[in-house]
């Protein structure tokens, strides 16, 4: 738009910012910021030449966040009771000294240990992160740290024992070179997982490639994308490692394996054999056998074996949602297994199963992690002589404390075998009460330190258990850096407005609080300086352009393929396991001599899945998938999306049938951990036995306890898995018909 008249002043005229989503989704998208005023007044996205990086309807939504009603926009001070949720507003001066002088009172009296972080999802940036927080409580004297993640802790145990790396998956235009593409628990046309990802399975479908999804429900993956004959196959939920070693069994005596392949490049090939035969324990792993633990024919896993044999180049790709389970770590162990023993790893059209989620990038043609910040990290006190890993393999003891663990240690400290006493909770980059395993557990844990501090930018359900909350500003008011997951390139996100209120960004609020902490060699930089530091390091030649275009794409030559320099050249590359090879027999894992982490993939009793004697109480499985409408609890309050997606129980005619459940009916889903009240949404598109609850709504207690927000973590368990990771899907709940309005 040009300048009217000689009067006006550049700032009333509409400017349009180019800026990248970074909304925790796996995504990482283009928008053009229409500003007026200083105000936001439109948001469109990129309409160039595909391949795009077109935001979805959270990102274009982005302007009803900014101005959200309930965003925390001043400094805070809790006056009632925890969780009651009132608060007064206080100066940034007496935030930052009330939490300053709580940091030292606690580490003086109780020592570092005593501080746990907890940090999880946020927008995903390189340098208004979390680690900011990280780097000043290690310069404060340490903090007791989280181990695991939420996400795919599973996929990264897996991926490190089977490939000795966590970087496995690639570019996804390799896609367009398979012939197969099966889609194991992965939903990309909603979870995103990289803008682009379902961008390239349309293309690859358009092309004729067969496209397969396993999954419980008929996604919205299966419904645009996957073939019409036998392109869903519904398994019931954190049972696949069955599924998959049936499949190595069908392969194996069918002498459909890569065997050239698995002599050359892989390691412990004869075990696995032997307990797949039933050699080991006396039960062959035959496709009858799996058809009882997961619900699928022992036809269909028959014929998808071979088709998955037959059909070269094809790409496993693994979601890790089937990961996030107590047994999931054999989940994807199995999964990768499968793909090296159809020569499937390394090879363009192929994929190495490993996690379908790859966000650290690592391995990729980046000169940079983006995990990391721009600023450097400092040394925890606290961690000092204990090793985190052994051979790069988790292990869980020291002063760690599982995240799937955070609040039962909380609540038991020392008494409970942890670590530490702990008496002040920093929580950065979480919504913790919301995301968490067992929240009527959780509510209790908040209880229990003698402070807790949160940096949010909304007034979610765990801001109301703060002692003091600290206001974050959006990536709309700040400069950072990120990067695209799967498809390379470096973005700029350029500050459309100036920050609301007196909200802060990470460096700011992370410099203040270091000052007042006394602690003068924590940064003496700007923002810009860290964001020029970090185009350096990922070598942009020309910064300003880069700011300008926002995005900065690393060409290569051919999309990039995992492992491709292992197969091509394993002389000179070879795999960073003990063995130098594929480990399906894992050598670290045997070391450990634990039967529930076995060295090579096994079925392993799980609970809460049928079988379970709970389930003759709570028959049902429930799967908490990510919602549509959200990025895990981002987005949650915006009326727009509320309007889009309700939050709803899915459940099948059968099981709604058999409890006189009609579609819209007041429910409640409940088993003995907690009670959520929702509508039910009576569907074809999830397999009977199984419902379904979108994770990330947020929790609304009634007076009786009940939750009224439809937050599926009143009901999963904070049962770790076999290696300290989160069981979010194995879950079992009964559902019944209540009286009750559907607003
Ligand atoms: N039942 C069930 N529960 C789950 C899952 C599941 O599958 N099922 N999935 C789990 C997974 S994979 C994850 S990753 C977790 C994620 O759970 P959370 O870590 O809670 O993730 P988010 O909701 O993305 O972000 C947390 C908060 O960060 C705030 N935020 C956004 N940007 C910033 C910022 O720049 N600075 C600060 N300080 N705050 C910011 C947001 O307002 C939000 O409230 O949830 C887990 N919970
Ligand atoms: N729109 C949106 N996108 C997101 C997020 C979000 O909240 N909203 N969250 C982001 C985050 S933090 C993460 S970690 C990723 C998560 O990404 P994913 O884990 O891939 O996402 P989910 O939606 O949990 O699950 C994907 C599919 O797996 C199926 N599934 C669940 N359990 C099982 C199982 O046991 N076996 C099989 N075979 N299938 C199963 C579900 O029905 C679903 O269709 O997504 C990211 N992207
Ligand atoms: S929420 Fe994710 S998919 Fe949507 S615009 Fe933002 S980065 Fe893109
Ligand atoms: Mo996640």
């Amino acid at each position: 738009m040009g300048r009217s008249s000689g009067s006006s002043r550049p700032d009333r005229e509409e400017k349009v910012v180019p800026t990248l989503c970074s909304s925790h989704c796996g995504g990482s998208c283009l928008l053009r910021v229409h500003v007026k005023d200083g105000v936001i007044t439109r948001i469109e996205t990129d309409d160039s030449n595909e391949p795009q990086l077109r935001g979805c309807m959270r990102g274009r939504a982005y302007r009803q966040r900014v101005y959200a009603p309930d965003r925390v926009l001043y400094p805070l001070k809790r006056i009632g009771e925890r969780g009651e949720g009132k608060f007064q507003r206080i100066s940034w001066d007496e935030a930052l000294t009330t939490v300053a002088s709580e940091l030292k009172r606690v580490r003086d009296t109780y020592g570092p240990a005593s501080i746990m972080l907890a940090a999880m999802g946020g927008d995903v940036t390189m340098l208004h992160r979390a680690h900011l927080v990280d780097r000043l409580l290690s310069m404060a004297g340490g903090y007791t740290h989280t181990s695991g993640i939420t996400s795919f802790g599973q996929g990264m145990f897996s991926s490190i024992a089977t490939y000795g790396t966590l970087y496995a998956s690639n570019d996804r235009a390799d896609l367009l070179n398979s012939r197969l593409i099966i889609l194991w628990g992965f939903d990309p046309a909603k979870s995103v997982n990289g803008t682009n990802t379902a961008w390239y399975l349309a293309r690859a479908r358009e092309k004729g490639t067969r496209i397969i999804s396993v999954d419980q429900v008929f996604s919205d993956s299966a419904a645009t994308l996957v073939s019409a004959s036998g392109g869903w196959i519904p398994i019931k939920p954190a049972t696949d490692t069955a599924m998959l070693l049936a499949m190595a069994y069908v392969i194996i005596t069918e002498g459909l394996q890569d065997q050239a392949f698995l002599d050359k490049y892989t390691f412990g090939f004869d075990k696995y054999k032997d307990y797949l035969l039933g050699k080991e324990d006396g039960i062959p792993k035959t496709p009858q056998w799996a058809e009882s633990i997961t619900g699928v024919s022992a036809e269909t896993i028959a014929n998808l074996a071979r088709e998955y044999a037959t059909t070269k180049p094809a790409a496993l790709l693994s979601g890790i949602a089937p990961g996030r389970t107590t047994c999931g770590e054999m989940h994807h162990r199995a999964a990768s297994v499968l793909a090296a023993i159809t020569g499937n790893v390394g090879i363009p059209g192929g994929d190495a199963a490993g996690r379908a989620w790859e966000s650290f990038l690592g391995g990729l043609p980046y000169k940079i992690s983006p995990t990391r910040t721009g600023m450097p990290t400092a040394k925890n006190p606290v961690d000092e002589g204990f090793p985190l890993s052994k051979n790069h393999l988790p292990a869980y003891s020291g002063p760690w404390v599982p995240y799937s663990r955070v609040a039962d240690a909380l609540i038991k400290g020392k008494a409970g075998g942890y670590y530490a006493d702990y008496k002040l909770l920093f929580m950065v980059n979480v919504n913790f009460l919301n995301a968490m395993p067992n929240i009527n557990k959780v509510v209790e844990a908040l209880k229990k330190p003698e402070f807790t501090m949160v940096m949010e930018q909304f007034m979610t359900p765990t801001v109301k258990f703060a002692d003091i909350v600290l206001p974050v500003c959006t990536y709309m008011e700040r400069n950072d850096f990120t990067a695209g997951a799967q498809t390379y390139f470096y973005g700029f996100q350029n500050k459309a407005i100036e920050p609301l209120g007196e909200s802060k960004s990470h460096l700011d609020i992370c410099t203040a609080l270091a000052e007042k902490l006394g602690i003068s060699d924590y940064n003496d930089k700007t923002e810009d300086y860290w964001l020029r530091h970090l185009a350096q390091k990922a070598e942009i030649p020309d910064y300003e352009r880069f700011k300008k275009d926002c995005v900065y794409h690393i060409e290569t030559d051919e999309p990039y393929v995992a492992f491709k320099e292992q197969i091509d050249d394993p002389e000179h590359h070879p795999f960073r396991t003990p063995s130098g090879k594929i480990e399906i027999y894992s050598q670290v894992m045997a070391e450990w001599n634990n039967p529930r982490l076995p060295p090579i993939p096994k079925w392993i009793d799980s609970i809460e899945i049928p079988g379970d004697p709970l389930s003759e109480k709570f028959p049902l499985q429930l799967i908490t998938s990510h919602g549509k409408r959200r990025a895990l609890g981002q987005f949650e309050t915006l009326p727009w999306l509320k309007e889009l997606v309700p939050q709803e129980v899915w459940l099948n005619p059968a099981d709604a049938r058999a409890r006189g459940i009609k579609d819209g009916d007041m429910v409640q889903a409940f088993n003995g951990r907690g009670v959520v009240m929702l509508p039910a949404k009576v569907t074809p598109r999830i397999m009977p036995g199984v419902v379904q609850i979108e994770s990330g709504a947020w929790y609304n207690p009634d007076g009786k306890g009940v939750d009224r927000g439809g937050n599926s973590n009143v009901l999963t368990t904070d049962e770790p898995s076999l290696a300290g990771n989160f069981s979010y899907n194995n879950c079992l709940v009964e559902v019944k018909k209540v009286e009750g309005q559907v607003d």
